[in-house]
Parts: structure tokens; sequence; C-alpha cells
């Protein structure tokens, strides 16, 4: 070891953990309940009006404890400090990390190489907030005089999933006037599903890429316009077509879009952190701008809370640490994301992104490969249809899987008793989880002895259930921000560097040392390995042959 920090696991606190995991591996979540009445009361916290019961899990006060003294340890609140001050905390990148100056109030000031970065991001909210009312209101048209009908965004990765996400959950906020499309794989398959019922006229692309240069991006933005000045004929048209969501001024310009309309954001926005910068363009035009702010609110109230709280009342630190006890101490390789809410649909895939690759790292900041459970696979699905396929592993699988239940007290679209019937089946799914169904339980109800062992539930499987009023842009903005610093606490107690993913680099190199050798018109000399070119040679005889 070159660095005179010790390892993470040859701190006393670490073998602390171990040994209290050792002891509590034995204990129900029953008898914890059993031990203390108000168990729910003491494990439970809200923050900034998300109602979060983390009662349901293996941990007992002095687990807390211990977590909440190595992140202590590891000095987490002054890491928290430094993302907040613009420190260069992206190491490998050498950026600062200031996704939460995105959402600053315009009174605020934040300094960073010199320059104050406040008035530029509200600049760019401003004019994304013209745009977007010229838009919604008609104003802008299309080349032909007729009104934009629907707005395509082209984007993968950060600057897909935010918006796509924020789009769903959100649209009963939206314009339902406007179409709003997402096209984000490099399959054709996805350009043409999207696109086929629209009409070039009435549509307005946005092309969202921080680089301007991705393959998937550029390759369907190049469709795009082609399919648009198909119809429309001039080259001009494009200018009343696409819009650009970028960093990259010269590419943009390239492409024939009119600097006018291109909407920046800065090198200190990690992709998968830029759903509130100008990436949310397209939400911005769905929900309007007066409900963007609001989200935008809410994401400040979370961070302004996961900056000043204690981590005893930190809710995103305290998330965080639960989440690192089971990664760390008991070897759980995976969280399930349940929300009981349909527009919630592509949260978990959302939640994909932000949590996989931040920490999926297997060496720490300073290079070091880590002897530990780094991050875990993110999945889910909205309650209650997975109930009727995956819950099954959840209940009597061999696996421990933690699980996040989120839920709503006011529904949206409220329909007869639909909603009780949903969140009475979330709440029971948690409790069905922690407390099960004993073998003597199930013989009292009758359930014949040889069906016993399968009629039986082990319980002790653990979950949060995070409660809002309602599914608000400022709820949104809430939640998202929460899990973006559950995975920033995590990230610091790994030690690892969560805002780079070097991870993605090598397939993309590889792809493109692939792609003339698919398309040449002669059999190609291949250099793979025995499978690759195998599959090289395969799949040219198919498309080719
Ligand atoms: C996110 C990543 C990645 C990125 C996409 C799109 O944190 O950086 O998902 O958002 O690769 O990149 P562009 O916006 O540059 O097209």
């Amino acid at each position: 070891m070159t660095s005179e920090i010790p390892l993470l696991t040859e701190r006393p606190l670490w073998q602390a953990l171990v040994e209290h995991q050792a002891k509590l591996a034995h204990v129900q979540l029953r008898d914890l309940f059993a031990a203390d009445p108000r168990r729910a009361e003491h494990f439970s916290l809200e923050a900034v009006g998300l109602f979060c019961d983390y009662s349901k899990h293996r941990l007992t006060a002095h687990t807390l404890g211990l977590l909440i003294s190595l992140a202590e340890e590891l000095a987490l609140p002054q890491q928290i400090a430094a993302m907040f001050r613009g420190e260069k905390i992206n190491t490998t990148e050498g950026r600062a990390v200031l996704h939460t100056a995105l959402r600053a109030p315009r009174t605020d000031s934040l300094w960073l190489d010199g320059e104050d970065i406040i008035p530029p991001v509200h600049q760019v909210l401003d004019r994304m907030a013209n745009f977007a009312r010229r838009v919604r209101e008609g104003e802008w048209l299309g080349y032909t005089g007729r009104r934009i009908k629907a707005v395509v965004n082209i984007g993968i990765g950060g600057s897909d999933l935010g918006p796509v996400m924020a789009y769903e959950a959100l649209k009963a906020y939206s314009d339902r006037q406007i179409e709003f499309r997402f096209i984000s794989n490099i399959d054709g398959t996805d350009f043409y599903e999207t696109t086929r019922d629209l009409d070039p006229a009435e549509t307005l692309f946005i092309i969202s890429s921080k680089t301007f240069t991705t393959l998937e991006t550029m390759t369907n933005a190049a469709s795009a316009r082609a399919w648009c000045l198909a119809q429309l004929g001039d080259p001009a048209a494009v200018r009343q077509h696409f819009v650009a969501v970028s960093t990259n001024r010269a590419e943009v310009t390239k492409f024939g879009i009119d600097t006018e309309n291109q909407f920046g954001f800065w090198d200190w926005v990690g992709g998968r952190y830029s759903l509130d910068s100008a990436i949310g363009l397209a939400t911005m035009i769905a929900i309007g701008p007066d409900h963007f702010q609001d989200m935008l609110q809410g994401f400040h109230a979370m961070d302004r809370h996961f900056l000043h709280a204690p981590l005893n009342r930190n809710l995103p630190a305290l998330l965080g640490l639960i989440g690192f006890w089971y990664s760390s101490f008991w070897n759980c390789q995976t969280v399930a994301v349940l929300p009981y809410d349909q527009y919630l649909k592509r949260f978990p895939a959302y939640l994909q992104q932000l949590t996989m690759e931040s920490n999926g790292k297997r060496v720490t900041k300073a290079g070091v490969p880590v002897n530990y459970e780094t991050g875990p696979i993110f999945w889910g699905e909205p309650g209650t249809n997975g109930q009727h396929s995956f819950y099954q592993l959840l209940h009597q699988g061999t696996k421990l899987v933690p699980c996040d239940f989120i839920g709503f007290c006011d529904p949206i679209n409220p329909r007869g008793d639909h909603h009780d019937l949903l969140m009475a089946n979330c709440f029971a799914q948690t409790e069905a989880l922690a407390f099960g169904k004993t073998p003597e339980e199930a013989q009292a109800e009758g359930i014949p002895a040889h069906l016993i062992p399968h009629r039986t539930f082990p319980g002790n499987r653990p979950s949060t259930t995070i409660l809002a009023p309602k599914l608000t842009p400022e709820t949104l903005g809430k939640l998202v921000a929460l899990y973006e610093h559950l995975v920033f606490t995590q990230g610091v107690m790994w030690g690892i560097n969560s805002f780079d993913q070097w991870g993605v680099e090598l397939g993309k190199v590889l792809a493109m040392r692939i792609i003339p050798e698919l398309k040449a018109p002669q059999e190609p000399t291949l250099h793979h390995d025995s499978s690759t070119n195998n599959l090289i040679r395969r799949y040219r005889q198919g498309r080719l042959g």
C-alpha cells in the first residue's frame, strides 16, 4: 500500500460492523418489533415532506451508530460540503460535480474557476422557458407555418433516461395537445416506430447530447434530418425543426442548427445528473416552465437537507448507509425499487443508470482494487404488476433483496377504490416480507402438513417505504435528489469515484473497429478472437449472403 490511509476493511469500525452483522444475522424482525413497540417511530424520518419508514430493516440503533461513526470517520459531511462547494471531486476527469447548482435559486452565487456559475444557469433556464412557452403557445411554427404537434427528444443514456422518466412521471401535468416522444436506440426500429405516424411539418426534434458526437444520437439525428427534409425539401427547414441541447457549439453549427436554438450546459454536469439542466428541455416543454421550476425547488429542498441535516436525521445519508450495510456486510447483490405509481414506471430504469453507472466501480479513488462489494444492481417494476411476477423470489427465494417501496397518499387519477387497493397492496407486501408466516401459523390455518414447507414465509426480508403526499413536480425533484445523494453517500463510504464512467468506453472503441468489418463489400481479414470472428462472418452471411 502506498497510501497511509487504512484500508476500509481494516478500520476498527468496519470490523465492528462485521461482528455486529454476525450477531444480527440470527435476529428476526419480529423480535426487534416485539422488543420495541415504538420501533416504527424510532426508525422513521420525515424530510422535506417525504416520509420514510426504515424500521423494517435488519438493524438496530447500534447498527446505525456504527454506520454513522464510520461515515464520520470517512469524512462524509466534509465530502458533502466539498461537492456543494465545487471542489473537483471527479478526480479521474478533473471536474467539479455541481448538479446541485442547477437548482440553486437565482439569488445564490457559487464561484468556480473565477466565475459565478449561478447567473449562467438561470440565463439558460430563462431561454428554455421562453422557448418552451413559444412551442406550447403555438408561437414557434414549423417551416411551412404549421404548429408543432410533436416533440421528439433524440439522446441516449443521461441525455434520454432522465427526460423520459420525468416526462412519464409528470405526464398528468403535461400539455396533452403536444405529443412527446423519445428516440435513443441506434436500432432503426426505435426511429421508425417513433416517427412513423408523425408529420415532419409539425415535428420538432431536440437533439440532446452533451458532446454532440455520440454515435447513437448523431446517427438518429442524421436520420431525423433526412426524414424531415424528404418532405420539407429545403435545408433551411432544419432551423425550424431542430434545436440542440449541447456543450459543443461547433458540432451543433455543423449540423445546421442555429446556435440561437442551442441550449448549453457545463462540464460539471454529469450526464446521469443532467435531468434538471437544459437536458430537461423536453420535460419543460411538456409540463411548462412553472412546473419545471417546482421540480427544481423540490431538488433544491432535498439538496439543502442533505447539506445541513446531521447524519442521524439526514434521509439520503441514512438510506445510503443502509444500502451500504446490505451490500458490504450482508452480501446483498441487488436492490429492488418498487414504485406503487404507474407514472413512475420508468423510475427503476432511470435509477439503474444513476446508481450503477455511478457506483459500479472496482477500484478506489486512489486506484486500489477494493476488497468489498460496491454498487448493487438496481432493478424493479411498478407495483402491483411486480407482485404477479418476481415477488415470489423476494418472499420465498434464497436471496436477500432489500426493497424500496414508493407510494403516495393522494392519487392523481382517483377512480373508485383503486388507490386504496393499490396502497393496501404496497403496505401488505412490506408486512409480508418482514414478518412472513411461520409453520405454526400455517398449521393453525389448516394447511395440510405436506404443504407447510411450501406455504411458510420466512420473513425477515428488509424494506424501506417512502410515502409522499402526492406525485407532483416538486415531489419528483425531491425523490430524484434523494437517490442522487444516496448514491453519493455510498460512493464516499466505498471510497470510489461516483462521477466517472470509464467502463462504458471499451465496447464503444471495439464497435468502431467492427463497423467497417460488417460493412466491407469484400470478406475482410479478421483479427479478433475465434468467437467474435465467427459471429462477424455469420452475420455477414446472414445479412449480405
Ligand atoms: C452519463 C453518461 C452517459 C451519457 C451518454 C450520452 O452519466 O455520461 O450516459 O449521458 O453517453 O452522452 P452525450 O450526452 O454526450 O450524447
